[in-house]
């Protein structure tokens, strides 16, 4: 990214959610070298050479919101809260999936923008008022020209997935009322350095936004930040409440406290994110010794929950399927494929862990606690997990 100075390189990396089919095995599969920097003038921490949305963003998009009862639990209490509090009349989400937060309101009420088709195709059955488009001026005047302006724009997952922020927000400004409310949920930069969660750079992060570097780009827009809540969501994430700046709401202190944490930890300075790959290039290591140090004794390793974000650990640490015998998921659309870059095949979850199982690495390690409750009975006959974050170790 123009004027970026890069402090982390995460190698040769194949589209993140990009599952192979076996006919793809024979391909030479397309990498991407990853590499992380800052724009120290904005703030803002982004990859160096994002791929076209429409690449990565197609009609055979395989991730869904609604794989986890975390995500449905925290969608549905952000509902109740938006309603009790805005009471908004009319509510656009961008990013909307398959609907995981837009079900919590009535069909009149919700507008959803997704630009997978495949995925929008699900919302559209339900019966809901959605779009497969991708976020940008021409949606919002079009969305604007049928629906009339919004009163709450939400967005999950999907801003920090867009390059051009400029227009994002100049879209945004077109399609809000006044007094409209916008709501952005990210995972947080912050979070992201203190628990050394490297995997949250791949090819459709484009951005992994702190409240500093947000701001610097909402100042453009006339947008203000009035409140932020910190979530455990994804690792730690960031949910932001904006406000066109003439709108007269109260700035809540959370806004301060969290400029001070994150000017406190270091994020406005390069030797933060210096110390960051320090950190990043050990984690490697510990981890790959701890993956050679079981497969030298002949024990069994699975993979459970194959996320966007263990391609790219998968990939860093050179972790194939010499290593995990296979991953087990949940999503129809990854089950019976194979993980972008290292070849693992992908089976349905089977309901529980199969007994010669003694060691699972957690893909999906943002939902542990989730799925430790699952998972008792596994972990009561001595079966390990393999984690990466804070520090690798087997728990
Ligand atoms: P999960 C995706 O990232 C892509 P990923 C995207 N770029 C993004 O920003 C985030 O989501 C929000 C499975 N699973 O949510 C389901 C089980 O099998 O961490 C999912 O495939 N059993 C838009 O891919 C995966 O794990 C379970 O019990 O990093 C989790 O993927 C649970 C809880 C999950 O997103």
């Amino acid at each position: 990214m123009k004027n970026n100075i890069n402090f982390l390189d995460l190698g040769l990396q194949p589209l993140a959610n990009n599952y192979l089919s076996k006919k793809d095995l024979k391909k030479k599969e397309k990498k991407y070298r990853l590499k992380v920097g800052i724009n120290l003038k904005t703030k803002l921490v982004s990859i160096n050479k994002p791929i076209s949305s429409k690449i990565m963003f197609n009609n055979k998009y395989p991730y869904r919101s609604s794989m986890s009862k975390t995500m449905i639990k925290s969608f549905m209490d952000l509902s109740k809260f938006i309603n009790k509090k805005f009471n908004p009349n009319k509510i656009l989400e961008i990013g909307s999936n398959d609907g995981s937060f837009i079900k919590n309101f009535s069909k009149k009420k919700v507008i959803g923008i997704e630009p997978c088709s495949n995925v929008e195709k699900i919302t559209k059955k339900m019966g809901f008022n959605t779009y497969a488009n991708y976020w940008d001026k021409k949606t919002a005047q079009k969305i604007c020209k049928i629906n009339g302006k919004v009163d709450l724009i939400y967005s999950a997952n999907t801003i920090s997935h867009i390059q051009n922020l400029d227009e994002v927000f100049e879209a945004i400004n077109i399609i809000l009322n006044e007094n409209g409310i916008l709501i952005i949920e990210d995972p947080s930069l912050l979070d992201c350095l203190k628990k050394n969660t490297y995997d949250q750079f791949y090819n459709e992060h484009i951005y992994v936004f702190s409240l500093i570097g947000l701001e610097n780009i909402l100042k453009r827009h006339n947008l203000k930040i009035f409140h932020v809540q910190n979530l455990s969501i994804h690792g730690g994430s960031n949910r932001y409440f904006i406000k066109k700046n003439h709108n007269k709401r109260k700035k809540e202190t959370s806004v301060k406290i969290n400029r001070n944490k994150e000017i406190k930890y270091g994020l406005e300075k390069l030797s933060t994110y210096k110390q960051f790959t320090k950190r990043v290039i050990s984690s490697k290591k510990t981890l790959k010794n701890i993956f050679n140090k079981i497969n030298s004794k002949n024990k069994k390793i699975i993979g459970y929950g194959v996320t966007a974000k263990s391609t790219t650990i998968l990939n860093y640490c050179k972790i194939d399927n010499s290593l995990i015998e296979y991953f087990i998921d949940t999503t129809k659309d990854k089950q019976n494929k194979y993980t972008p870059g290292t070849k693992i095949p992908i089976y349905k979850y089977p309901g529980f862990i199969k007994d010669d199982v003694e060691f699972v690495f957690l893909g999906a390690w943002n939902f542990r606690e989730e799925i430790f409750k699952k998972e008792k009975k596994f972990i009561k006959r001595g079966g390990k997990f393999i984690i990466h974050t804070p520090t690798p170790k087997i728990i």
